[in-house]
């Protein structure tokens, strides 16, 4: 039996989900793994290139972690909200596991009350879904969808793809119908225990790690005022985004520096594994940015992973970049003016990217 000294969330985490969330732990000395959102799918004037990834373009390496998003699979929709079509990504996920990669998986769920995207905080959203809701039928079946998808995920051995799940993410911003300004701490709670209990016991999902992951906190009674508790996650972590002017302020390096000791120390206390599960400068407008802002603010914390959002791209061959008219991107490449900043974080021992990660066999 593998000595188990951290305990997954879910007694029955399948073995190989077990060893990474142990190995994840152990590892967290030597660095922190690199993600990118999408990162296989597309970048800025591709897209479905086999083989081809962002981070790769950018430094020659594959990515450590690799971050996708299920947002519209709800509505049985083949593609998801950012249209990327779910078979690819499958394919796209069995793809970075075989590399050695770690998966992380959202989900902008759409509002269940008012059709609308998860940008609609109108009508009580959380509250009609969770148990006793009038719409939890609803919610039970959007989770199916999500468990059909998420039991697809196996390697050609047959055992299942371990991924960190992170449903309701930034709930403390305002603008997703989960944030804390249209529900109670009671209630996010109640959704969470309801969609864990769902997903591990109901549907039997063994390779999920559930990740909690607040925006915006001053103190650690912020960061815990909607936690699930300790039985119903595995890892802390927070998104925390670059805006503005950096060049003349620190603002960003002090507040990711503090949030992180907050995080750490709890995380600590509560045997969890921490994480940055969403950064990035969008364009990267101040070309230091990753040494100097992101780099600075994590300092000597031991965090497992920072995650970078995803890149623009073409839609579906339509000759149209995802964010038209702008070509936005949070990972340098080419003559970008980040890009040897960014090659500086690449070199700079302090990250693991794919062929470190690969070493490292997370699974074993
Ligand atoms: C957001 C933006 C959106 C996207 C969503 C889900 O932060 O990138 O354009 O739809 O994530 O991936």
């Amino acid at each position: 039996m593998f000595a188990q000294e951290y305990r997954t969330a879910n007694p029955k985490a399948s073995l190989q989900t077990v060893k990474l969330y142990n190995n994840l732990f152990r590892i967290l000395p030597q660095g922190i793994l690199f993600g990118h959102q999408d990162d296989l799918a597309y970048g800025l004037g591709w897209e479905y290139i086999p083989g081809k990834s962002c981070v790769q373009d950018a430094v020659g390496e594959y990515p450590a972690m690799y971050g996708w998003e299920l947002g519209d699979l709800e509505l049985d929709a083949n593609y998801n909200l950012d249209s990327v079509p779910f078979q690819k990504m499958k394919t796209f996920i069995r793809e970075g596991y075989e590399r050695g990669g770690v998966i992380t998986i959202s989900w902008h769920a759409n509002n269940p009350v008012t059709g609308k995207n998860a940008w609609d905080i109108s009508g009580n959203a959380v509250s009609a879904i969770i148990p006793g809701g009038s719409m939890h039928d609803k919610y039970k079946n959007w989770l199916d969808k999500i468990a059909g998808f998420l039991s697809d995920l196996k390697t050609p051995g047959g055992e299942f793809i371990p991924v960190i799940f992170r449903p309701f993410h930034e709930l403390t911003g305002n603008w997703f119908w989960w944030c804390q300004n249209v529900c109670t701490p009671e209630e996010y709670k109640s959704l969470w225990k309801f969609t864990f209990d769902y997903l591990t016991k109901i549907k039997q999902l063994n390779h999920l790690l559930f990740a909690y992951n607040p925006e915006k906190f001053e103190n650690e009674a912020q960061f815990l005022q909607y936690y699930p508790g300790d039985d119903y996650v595995d890892i802390m972590s927070f998104d925390f985004y670059q805006y503005g002017d950096p060049s003349n302020n620190s603002d960003f390096e002090t507040t990711l520096d503090k949030r992180l000791s907050i995080l750490t120390k709890l995380s600590k206390e509560r045997k969890k594994l921490p994480a940055l599960a969403e950064t990035g400068f969008m364009n990267i407008p101040y070309p230091e940015w990753f040494t100097k802002k992101l780099m600075k603010g994590i300092g000597n914390h031991a965090i497992s992973y920072v995650h970078l959002w995803r890149d623009g791209g073409l839609v579906n061959g339509t000759g149209q970049y995802r964010f038209a008219p702008s070509q936005d991107h949070f990972i340098p490449v080419g003559r970008d003016p980040a890009f040897m900043d960014f090659y500086k974080l690449y070199i700079s021992d302090k990250f693991i990217f794919g062929n470190k990660v690969q070493q490292l066999n997370l699974y074993k």
